[in-house]
């Protein structure tokens, strides 16, 4: 093994259960490796069924009377006080080892154990307000008197199900709230990215939360889809492809689980002639090179105003050119590898089928050669509303440019695809920036920036892009149940 990690390179794979590391029943193990070499720096252990069982039987066993769900909601919050604070203790750590199992700069994993701690934080504040409402004087057909209250209880056992193209941050976007709401967890995350899901594990124990409460279960899909159909969970919240996400839903069915699914994108991103181009152009290509375009709501559809078109392609192309692409450990790279040599081959697929397509290239366009699975920034014009790359996601930095010339023609274009995730706008119009935003199918719009979240506020996809919402209150209900209590108030 090659660049080793000092926590990871002597660990026996080990799952996450019940509060102990523990091999796999099957003692498999796989390579992880860094994208950025293409070498292993670990092996993590192989989880399958019959691990996804113990760990939902310890969720359960975590969740039931005494367990999770009966600690004080204060208690609860307190421990998940902890629990950030040791995020951030070990953020330096957590941040490295991020990077080294994704690739992405190192920034980037810094932002997201910080995003992690403060979801925690927000989320562990919301635990001491399960407030149901009340009506005092029901009466039923036949004239008695009800009290009647709903009480809100947490799902039960949860399947966290994450990808690999933000450890860290699609772990806690899940756990946090599931946590807070009294739900126990088990976690599967990526097969590519384990590392730091293994080690969070660990570090809630290490917080004080008791044995089972969240179990982490390394493994492949077939881990995931033994987590899905286990008749001991309650609900399963999954990141990642469309595809995937379709066949959770469809298993989910046997035991009609609760399901939220944060799925795929072609997000557009819209600049107008009246816009303050020193922030649309760089946000433009920020909205899809970062993270190398491997984020959900990657603006991979760049709509511009016909008399701008021309600077505005050419400003995104600059900064195309000049990113430094490197590995995310290196303090001047801006862009990482992709995450693996398949996802590069899918990329440079999908490049050549742009090409095929008619598509004129003003940037990048090519692998970059050497260790690691690193790949051009790409900006494409000269594609039709119909073309391939202009309708799938290609989860790469790969954007298509395409000019428009009013607002209803931008927002039937941007409203042309089957995924409805994210949108930006940059326009310094106000009336301009409403409008649009009302007409977008798209459950997050950004006007002049892209990509902002915040704890309170909720995130998912219309159409194709999911069902349900993460983070705000929305995404704190998703994994709470609604009970209705009645009380006859007859005497005797
Ligand atoms: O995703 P999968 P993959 C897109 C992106 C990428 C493509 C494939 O375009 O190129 O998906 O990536 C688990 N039941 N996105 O194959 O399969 C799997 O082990 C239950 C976009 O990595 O969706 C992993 O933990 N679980 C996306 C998780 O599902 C199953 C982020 C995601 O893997 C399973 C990731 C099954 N049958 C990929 N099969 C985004 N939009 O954010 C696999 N898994």
């Amino acid at each position: 093994m090659d660049h080793v990690h000092p926590r990871v390179s002597n660990a026996a794979p080990r799952l996450w259960i019940g509060g102990a590391a523990s091999p796999a029943d099957g003692n498999e193990a796989f390579d992880v490796l860094d994208p950025a070499t293409g070498r292993a720096i670990a092996r993590a252990a192989r989880g399958g069924a019959s691990d996804i069982d113990r760990a939902v039987v310890s969720a359960r066993a975590a969740f039931e009377a005494d367990g999770w769900r009966g600690i004080a909601a204060d208690a609860r919050s307190r421990l998940l006080w902890r629990y950030a604070d040791l995020l951030e203790a070990n953020a330096a750590e957590l941040a490295e080892l991020e990077v080294l199992n994704n690739g992405m700069p190192l920034g980037f994993a810094q932002w997201g154990v910080a995003a992690s701690a403060a979801w925690l934080r927000h989320f562990a504040g919301m635990a001491g307000r399960l407030v149901g409402r009340h009506t005092s004087a029901a009466v039923s057909g036949g004239g008695a008197a009800f009290h009647a209250y709903t009480a809100l209880e947490p799902v039960g056992v949860v399947g966290l199900i994450i990808p690999w193209n933000g450890p860290i941050a699609s772990f806690m976007i899940k756990v946090a709230p599931a946590l807070a709401a009294g739900c126990t967890c088990v976690v599967k995350p990526a097969e590519n990215t384990p590392l730091t899901a293994l080690r969070l594990g660990e570090l809630a124990s290490e917080a004080g939360l008791p044995p089972g409460v969240l179990n982490v279960v390394s493994g492949f899909g077939d881990a995931g889809a033994a987590l899905v159909a286990h008749p001991g969970v309650d609900k399963i919240s999954f990141t990642g492809s469309t595809a995937t996400g379709k066949s959770v839903l469809r298993a989910a069915a046997d035991t009609v689980k609760r399901v939220t699914l944060e799925l795929g994108g072609k997000s557009p991103c819209v600049i107008f002639d009246d816009a303050d181009m020193a922030r649309a152009i760089p946000g433009a290509a920020q909205a899809i090179f970062a993270n190398t375009g491997q984020i959900c709501f990657a603006g991979s559809r760049l709509y511009v105003q016909r008399a701008s078109f021309d600077r505005v392609v050419e400003g995104v192309a600059e900064i195309a050119r000049v990113l430094r692409v490197g590995r995310g450990l290196d303090a001047e790279t801006q862009i990482g590898p992709l995450i693996s040599a398949e996802q590069r081959r899918r990329v440079e697929d999908y490049i050549a089928l742009g090409r095929a397509e008619g598509g004129e290239i003003v940037a990048g366009g090519k692998a970059i050669g050497g260790d690691g699975f690193f790949i051009e920034p790409t900006v494409f014009t000269n594609l039709s509303a119909s073309a391939r790359i202009v309708r799938e996601e290609i989860f790469g930095p790969v954007v298509v440019a395409t000019p428009f010339d009013e607002i209803e023609e931008v927002a039937a274009l941007g409203n042309d695809t089957n995924y409805g995730l994210g949108a930006g706008i940059f326009t310094s119009n106000v009336g301009t920036a409403h409008r649009l935003a009302g007409r977008l199918r798209a459950g997050n719009v950004w006007v002049n920036c892209y990509g902002v979240t915040h704890p309170a506020m909720p995130f998912g996809g219309f159409k194709e892009s999911g069902l349900g919402r993460e983070l705000g209150e929305e995404g704190f209900a998703a994994f709470l149940e609604t009970k209705s209590v009645y009380i006859d108030l007859a005497e005797g």
